[in-house]
């Protein structure tokens, strides 16, 4: 690791290990000095130094407490005002919460609120899921990277996440909103020595062992809404996505990826009448990382060791929290609708409907459109 001590015009002075290979760029370099000139354009430093920067323009805003003028900010790091005003906006998108007054200036209002891989890790008491963990700032979709990582000899139970996802994806192509807004985004790799057709019910139990963490950790009444999605009252608090990759007889991978609305306080405009956060819900900020464990350790329960199927006692408790049940549901097959009750759910974690005249039917994939919930 490196930190820089000045800077001045084009030149750096880092205080670093010798051995970094900055090779072309080092002019000066004593034993713990290493003297830089960033004229010279090379990636690596340029990410160093915009980290660096930001770094210092928090510790600033922290150190000051209330507005500081963007002209201080840039005599005291020896930047342009643009250069401070590139790294706000970047500290912006990060998560930092910066109000910016014309002739005040600058003042942090809100930190992001990371996730914490230390406390992370001294919850956890798993098995299988979550043996390892890794954490990301940001990334494309925890789903794709958890995909990389699959065929890269990611091993099963392997959970990725991140603060924030630049293409997060619903079914069917939809996109998930997934900003750095307090919201909780991982996928789980799974490599179980199975068929597909012993993991069908996969999504379900994934989906029960996050309303059974909701339930335990904030005591509001979450449901499931078969066969994906989490809800507080009509709204949805959090969605699954699985994928798989497989032979006609063994699964190459899964992957379960989850978002679970924590400490978002909005949302996009075209979701904010169906989407909800715990936050909303009570009325103050939870502990993402603590919530986080428990929600891994819920689900190495329920789907680790490679349990895929849920027991008939979770089943039966599944049921109670189900709010599909007993309600009016429609059903697209084939290009047709078809309108029944919801009245069961088999141990494959199928919906059973009961349609007009007493006809039942298995719905396994697929839309189905809930009376009364979004
Ligand atoms: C889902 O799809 O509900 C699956 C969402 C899975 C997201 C996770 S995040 C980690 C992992 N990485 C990914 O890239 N994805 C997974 P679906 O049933 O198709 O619902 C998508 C619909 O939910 C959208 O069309 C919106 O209407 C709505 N929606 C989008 N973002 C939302 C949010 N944050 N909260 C509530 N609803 C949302």
């Amino acid at each position: 690791m490196s930190s820089l001590i000045r800077m001045h015009k084009n030149l750096l002075v880092f205080f670093a290990p010798v051995t970094q290979q900055w090779d072309g760029l080092v002019i000066f370099c004593s034993s713990s000095y290493l003297l830089i000139d960033i004229k010279i354009p090379h990636q690596e430093i340029l990410t160093e130094v915009i980290y660096i920067m930001k770094g210092k323009i928090i510790s600033l805003l922290k150190e000051n407490g209330g507005y500081m003028s963007g002209e201080k900010i840039s005599e005291e790091l020896g930047i342009t005002r643009s250069a401070v005003w590139k790294h706000i906006n970047s500290l912006k998108e990060d998560g930092y919460e910066i109000d910016s007054v014309r002739n005040k200036g600058y003042m942090l209002t809100a930190e992001p609120d990371h996730l914490d891989e230390e406390k992370i890790r001294s919850k956890l008491d798993v098995s299988a899921i979550g043996k390892r963990l890794v954490i990301l700032k940001t990334v494309d979709s925890t789903n794709e990277e958890a995909k990389r990582l699959a065929r890269s000899g990611g091993q099963h139970g392997l959970i990725v996440t991140s603060d924030s996802q630049t293409n997060g994806k619903g079914r069917f192509s939809r996109k998930w909103s997934s900003g750095p807004d307090g919201g909780l985004y991982f996928s789980i790799l799974l490599k179980p020595d199975l068929p597909p057709s012993d993991i069908a019910s996969i999504t379900l139990s994934a989906g029960y062992a996050v309303c059974l963490a909701v339930r335990e950790y904030t005591g509001l009444e979450a449901a499931i809404k078969w066969p994906n999605d989490i809800i507080l009252g009509s709204k949805k608090l959090c969605g699954i996505l699985t994928e798989m990759a497989a032979q006609s007889d063994r699964i190459d991978y899964v992957i379960i990826g989850i978002g679970i609305n924590v400490n978002n306080q909005s949302f996009p405009e075209e979701i904010a009448h169906k989407a909800i956060s715990m936050r909303m819900a009570l009325g103050r900020p939870i502990d993402r990382s603590d919530f986080f464990a428990c929600v891994i350790n819920k689900l190495d329960r329920v789907i680790g060791d490679f349990l895929i199927s849920l027991s008939i006692d979770d089943i039966a408790h599944f049921k109670t929290l189900c709010a599909t049940m007993n309600r009016t549901v429609t059903i697209v097959r084939a290009g047709q609708e078809i309108t029944g009750t919801a009245c069961d759910v088999s141990p494959g974690g199928e919906l059973i409907v009961r349609l007009e005249g007493g006809k039942e039917i298995t719905v396994t994939s697929g839309e189905v459109t809930v009376q009364g919930i979004y």
